[in-house]
């Protein structure tokens, strides 16, 4: 597959140089602040930024979008700046990316490209490994072209004017490879309509495994990765080796009460979502259906905050996830605590609900932990138990699924103290610490 496949940037490119065009003077605003997201998602993929620049444009020229002018020195400003690629803030027309290449020499990558390589990493799920591929597969799809004529260029030798046999055979190469896209493309239509009649029963088993999950979900750029990274930090019990195979994106943390629960930080919303892609990211988002609960963070400070508040919950409805329970957070306090009217109006709009804490100055993160524990409290019961040593598969069961404070032995029996999911609580129910054991 890897032959029509769009080159995997991540691996390939380290310094970028970005660039974000507007068209109406009154969209300068917008166009910064979509850049400072896109900072953000160029930064998850690992690539380094090294320079960035917003700028108007009054005529659109349909060969470069910008004018040749303004062309030439951004090319030359990336230069200076030795990046490695170029980042486009705009939906590139394939031809365009290609000119644009051409003209710098160097990768260059528009925004669709950038949110298709975040999607592709953090698809989990068969159907989101799928609807990624799909779009991705679209994507590639009109600039296989443009993939060749690379080849051509390092099969050219380099020179001007001697690639001519070597582009004939990159044309033939590209039907084939378009043939062999498009049947592919098929496939995974078929296989997305598989999976998705299994879906139902794959929910349902992740959903009753025991240890409580909860999904991080709002916009790029709100807090999720640093609250993530914060709360695991402060979690009483360290990382338990149990743990090792979760993806890197969910944590284990450990409550005050003594319960577990995996937070998992899920793919950013994304504002200018190209609409090929909103397919794809929504089944990124398997993590938060599944959940028992949503963390639903926002920026306190952003200028958008209710209309941001606003999407997500749209999108999660369609997903089926509205009426989960949510905690609704508003990070990055410390931007605007002298600011007492904003606070007003956000208390207001939120209903005194949300929980305003700063994940990078550690503002109220403890509280932030006790609403965890709220909302898990009728999962699991604290139990004193009394086990006879002949049912070491009750210790053992309590060892697996609970979360054991204290342990000590009394002639024959092991004296328990743990926090029990109400799924396995029936099976302790003769042992309790008071009642004398059953069996000697
Ligand atoms: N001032 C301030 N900045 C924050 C806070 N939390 C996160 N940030 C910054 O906001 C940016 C985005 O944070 P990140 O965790 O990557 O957001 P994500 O895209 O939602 O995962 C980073 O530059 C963070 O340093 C906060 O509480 N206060
Ligand atoms: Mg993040």
């Amino acid at each position: 597959m890897a032959m029509f496949d769009v080159r995997d940037k991540p691996e390939m490119v380290e310094r970028a140089f970005l660039i974000g065009a507007y068209f109406d003077r009154n969209d300068a605003y917008e166009a910064d602040s979509l850049l400072e997201e896109l900072k953000d998602l160029v930064d998850t993929l690992k690539i380094g930024v090294v320079g960035a620049e917003c700028f108007f444009v009054r005529n659109r020229n349909t060969r470069y979008l910008t004018g040749t002018g303004k062309c030439e020195e951004l090319i030359e400003q990336a230069k200076s700046l030795n990046a490695d690629c170029i980042i486009i803030d705009n939906e590139l027309s394939p031809m365009q990316q290609r000119t644009w290449e051409e003209e710098s020499g160097i990768t260059v990558i528009d925004r669709e490209e950038v949110i298709l390589d975040i999607f592709k990493m953090r698809a989990q799920t068969k159907e989101a490994r799928l609807q990624v591929e799909l779009a991705r597969m679209q994507y590639s799809l009109p600039r296989l072209a443009r993939m060749w004529s690379h080849l051509d260029r390092q099969g050219g030798g380099g020179g001007g004017g001697g690639k001519g046999a070597a582009r004939g055979e990159g044309e033939q190469q590209i039907e084939v490879d378009r043939r062999l896209a498009r049947k592919r493309i098929d496939r995974i239509r078929t296989e997305l309509e598989e999976v998705r009649k299994n879906r139902t029963t794959q929910r349902k088993q992740r959903y009753d495994e025991g240890i409580p999950q909860a999904a991080i979900v709002g916009y790029t750029n709100a807090g999720k990765s640093s609250l993530l990274n914060h709360l695991a930090g402060a979690s009483v019990l360290a990382e338990d080796k149990l743990f090792a195979t979760l993806d890197p994106t969910t944590r284990a943390i450990g409550l005050e009460d003594g319960q577990m629960l995996l937070l998992t930080d899920t793919v950013g919303f994304i504002r200018n979502l190209p609409h090929r892609l909103v397919e794809a990211f929504k089944a990124t988002l398997e993590e938060a259906v599944i959940s028992d609960f949503l963390v639903h963070v926002l920026d306190a400070g952003a200028k958008e905050v209710f209309s941001f508040y606003e999407t997500t919950n749209k999108v999660l409805e369609e997903l089926g996830a509205a009426d989960k329970p949510t905690i609704i957070v508003l990070n990055k306090v410390d931007l605007i605590e002298d600011d007492p009217e904003r606070i007003q109006e956000l208390q207001t709009y939120f209903k005194n609900k949300a929980i305003f804490v700063s994940a990078t100055e550690e503002r109220n993160i403890a509280q932030l932990m006790q609403s965890f524990c709220d909302m898990l409290a009728d999962r699991v019961s604290r139990l004193e138990l009394r086990i006879p040593q002949s049912r070491q598969d009750l210790v053992a069961l309590l060892h697996r699924e609970a979360n054991i404070l204290d342990q000590n032995y009394e002639g024959n029996d092991v004296l328990l103290t743990a926090i029990v999911p109400h799924i396995i609580k029936h099976r302790f129910d003769d042992f309790g610490a008071s009642s004398p054991s059953a069996y000697h």
